[in-house]
């Protein structure tokens, strides 16, 4: 694996800590998370001694401290958390990020609750992690900061006189402007974005949703170059604006999927649904998944498209998450009605239309579930990427499975040609997507799914991390190789 050496130490800082607290029989073990992100920065990490600073995911607790600290010893970097207490959960993480910043740039800015003690706690949340990164950064590292809960990071160490480079990724999309608009502290949360060296988008829609919404609002500016990378100039600093699509691990997907544990699990899987074709959706629950949309459009598929009934079948996994929220307790009762009206309607002796899991899959089982399923239905309303999508691609060896994706997922930038695309609300518009996925012929399945396993494979997470640290440290960009989106 070929890592972008950096010149400097890199201090990566998310919301939370890649680590996972585990409970063995009332003892609190911390054990280093998966995913990712963490697989692509923990080389770089490594390499330079670098620090992650976040928050653990529990209300603040010193004997959790002494685990975490314990912990950075198995990562082979430092781990530093953030203590945060009850209110600042409250009021920071549920409240800003999750009532306020998620809806809004996943462009529902109904379900948005914009209240001003939301909004000073986030301020005061991202002070407590400017402070520790002041702290715990010397003056030639360089600061990675990831994702909405933090954007006003860079602006509170700048206050407090911190000249290192940092950087900014926003995992999500970036709204329209229009919908940008709405935000009560809409032209202070750009202004903090401008406190960045590099801020990253995924897409460059995204990229360019952002820069109509600083031009309209920031008069001061003066935006350079229209490719993957611009920059903008903005009280004396330049700040340079890209978009790097971030992608999975694709080699550990492959080869995991070819092993004989995924192997045998996925045949296990395929007793238990013979003769038929499967379909799978993967998602963690939430309203911008487009779940129970999907759902109304298998139902539609199966009344009008005689050919489909038993001949097909829907693995809904739904990932529970949020579960202390009532929206999503809501969200999750109505996925349960739809499932519970389609099966008791179309069932027949020997066939269910859809099985539903509620739970979270281990590895070998998420596995078996890409290499088994011949369509993988990825139907979100909005996403940032869609990392599903690329791991389908990349553990689809037989390269026989067809994707249908939204238009509106960020993997579509670059899935498009391969995939069946969909507007996740065009209820049969996607139910004559699943018609065509499941009648396509073989030969123009693997024509597709060839090209879409060569996209996922070039650009994978290694190329995601280098092409965004090169970009922060190229001294000149004209001389830049674009085309990164
Ligand atoms: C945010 C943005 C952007 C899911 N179920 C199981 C499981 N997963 C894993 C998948 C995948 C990940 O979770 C989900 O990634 P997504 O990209 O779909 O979505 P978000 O969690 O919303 O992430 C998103 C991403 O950040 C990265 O920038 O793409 O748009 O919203 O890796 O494999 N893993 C296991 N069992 C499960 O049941 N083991």
């Amino acid at each position: 694996m070929n890592v972008q050496k950096t010149p400097k130490r890199l201090i990566a800082v998310s919301n939370r800590l890649p680590i996972r607290i585990v409970n063995d029989g009332g003892e609190k073990r911390v054990v280093p998370g998966a995913g990712g992100l963490v697989t692509a920065l923990a080389p770089v990490l490594r390499d330079r001694g670098g620090i992650w600073i976040g928050w653990s995911g529990a209300p603040h607790d010193p004997d959790l401290s002494g685990l975490i600290h314990q912990a950075s010893k198995k990562t082979g970097y430092h781990l530093k958390a953030i203590p945060l207490s009850e209110e600042d959960i409250k009021l920071y993480y549920h409240g800003f990020s999750n009532e306020i910043i998620w809806p809004l740039f996943h462009d529902l800015q109904t379900r948005c609750r914009f209240k001003p003690s939301y909004w000073y706690q986030y301020l005061n949340v991202n002070k407590k992690f400017a402070e520790a990164i002041r702290q715990n950064a010397g003056p030639k590292d360089y600061i990675w900061v990831h994702d909405y809960h933090l954007m006003h990071v860079a602006f509170l160490m700048r206050e407090m006189g911190c000249t290192q480079k940092i950087g900014f990724f926003l995992h999500i999309p970036f709204p329209p402007m229009d919908i940008f608009l709405k935000l009560p502290w809409r032209k202070k949360v750009l202004e903090a974005l401008l406190q960045y060296d590099l801020i990253g988008f995924q897409t460059m829609r995204d990229k360019r949703h952002f820069l109509n919404s600083l031009s309209q609002l920031i008069r001061e500016v003066k935006i350079r170059g229209r490719g993957s990378i611009s920059s903008v100039d903005f009280k004396g600093r330049s700040i340079r604006i890209g978009a790097f699509p971030i992608s999975i691990d694709y080699q550990s997907f492959a080869r995991d999927s070819s092993s004989k544990e995924v192997a045998e699990a996925a045949w296990y899987l395929h007793e238990a649904l013979p003769e038929r074709q499967v379909i799978l959706g993967v998602d963690r629950l939430d309203y911008t998944k487009g779940i129970p949309e999907r759902l109304c459009a298998f139902k539609n598929a199966l009344e009008h498209y005689e050919e489909l009934r038993g001949n097909v079948s829907l693995v809904q996994v739904v990932v529970p998450s949020r579960e202390e929220v009532p929206e999503y307790q809501e969200l999750k009762a109505e996925i349960e009605r739809l499932v519970g009206e389609i099966n008791g309607r179309f069932t027949t002796s020997g066939w269910i239309p859809i099985h539903y899991l509620y739970r979270s899959l281990d590895r070998t089982e998420l596995l078996a579930y890409y290499r088994l399923a011949e369509i993988a239905l990825i139907t979100p309303l909005k996403d940032g990427m869609n990392l599903v999508a690329k791991e389908y691609c990349a553990c689809n060896l037989d390269e026989k499975g067809v994707l249908i994706l939204s238009e509106f997922a960020g993997a579509a930038a670059q899935l498009h040609r391969g995939a069946i695309m969909v507007n996740p609300y065009d209820v049969e518009g996607v139910s004559k997507a699943i018609l065509k996925a499941y009648r396509m012929p073989y030969e123009e399945r693997v024509k597709r799914m060839k090209h879409l396993r060569r996209v996922v494979k070039r650009k994978d997470i290694f190329w995601w991390v280098n092409t965004f640290l090169k970009t922060a440290f190229a001294k000149d960009l004209t001389a830049f190789p674009v085309g990164v989106a």
